[in-house]
């Protein structure tokens, strides 16, 4: 007996090394990828809105970890097949815990971050093609493709990275000066009297490009009032037009709490006949919040779609121009709500 004790123990660690032999391999096959979600200029102005790269290509029982590293909200969010696009504020509803499996058969949401830094995982147990939305910006969508891990993949790791990287410099550099064109095209000419007509208090709010790639939309968003400071007469009006790709507020005073796209104008704003929000300003002392001024997302001609389902909530019309009149002589310090903290705001000196 006592010489049968070594050969039992022998015979259970032959065992147990054949079963890690046949186990140890298909778990270290569940590979961890990563992206990121967003990237931004040194001095926060320009921001991409995009997940960097868009579209990825994994094994069933994979992870993808999503790194936030910029201040501007975003989301990783898998809806199911069917689901609207909901807002932001609504969710999934709600997010969901991070490491969160997706199959397609409930919704999983990181929620909206914007602390810089922070993380979010999501695991992929079965093959599929898988959309991959903002739900802070409409025109961000990704694809995550998860194939059987009989089946090849065709990047590496070091391949994303080095795509996030190309894709993050063409968004920012802008290297081919349209951003630049066209914030000179936009930008309001008061270089002299000879301009001097109703749209020489004009300032552009904003601007930015849209970028589509086999894996979704990309977008670069400049978070700037292009003409900051504005100094006109008591009695005038001046006037924030925003074509840009993301929405923006003027909000003169008290900002409202948690401002969201759907955040009414304050009470004191009413429609001009042409449809431009407007505030008549008579104090200092005054609290204007314009609302979200963009165009709807249906209203962009030319402009690739995301695919369904993407009838994110929208203001009923885009709103794209807010006006306010001045009435008493003092500097008037505006912000736009979404971005001030990127440092977009601005100010309007109202001489007598
Ligand atoms: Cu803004």
């Amino acid at each position: 007996m006592r010489l049968l004790i070594p050969s039992r123990i022998a015979h259970v660690f032959r065992w147990m090394a054949i079963v890690a032999v046949l186990i140890i391999p298909q778990v270290a096959q569940a590979t961890q990828w990563h992206a990121t979600v967003g990237a931004q200029s040194k001095n926060k102005g320009h921001q991409a809105l995009a997940f960097l790269p868009n579209e990825i290509w994994i094994h069933a029982g994979d992870s993808i970890n999503w790194t936030f590293p910029v201040p501007e909200p975003h989301s990783v969010t898998f809806l199911t097949p069917g689901q609207v696009r909901p807002s932001f504020v609504i969710g999934c509803p709600g997010a969901t815990p991070d490491d969160s499996p997706f199959d397609a058969s409930a919704c999983v949401n990181s929620g909206r971050i914007a602390t810089v830094g922070t993380t979010y995982t999501v695991t992929f147990p079965k093959a599929g093609n898988y959309r991959l939305v903002c739900l802070i910006h409409v025109n961000m969508t990704g694809i995550v493709h998860v194939l059987n891990p009989s089946e090849p993949l065709p990047h590496d790791q070091d391949f994303y990275n080095a795509q996030a990287a190309d894709q993050q410099r063409d968004l920012l550099s802008d290297h081919d000066g349209g951003l630049a064109r066209k914030i000179r095209e936009d930008a309001p000419d008061d270089s002299g009297e000879a301009n001097a007509h109703a749209h020489n208090h004009m300032i552009v709010t904003g601007t930015g490009e849209l970028v589509s790639t086999p894996g979704g939309i990309q977008s670069v968003s400049v978070m700037r009032f292009m003409q900051p400071s504005i100094a006109i007469h008591a009695g005038e009006t001046v006037e924030w037009d925003s074509s840009d790709v993301s929405g923006h507020t003027v909000t003169f005073g008290q900002e409202p709490a948690n401002v969201t796209p759907q955040t009414p104008p304050s009470g004191n704003v009413f429609a001009d006949p042409d449809g431009a929000r407007h505030a008549i300003i008579s104090s200092t002392a005054d609290n204007v919040h314009s609302g979200f001024i963009a165009q709807a997302a249906h209203e962009r001609n030319g402009v690739p779609q995301a695919p369904a389902p993407v009838a994110q909530v929208q203001p009923p019309v885009g709103v794209t121009r807010f006006r306010v009149t001045f009435m008493t002589p003092g500097l008037y310090p505006y912000i736009c709500a979404f971005h001030d903290e990127l440092g977009m705001k601005g100010e309007v000196i109202v001489l007598p």
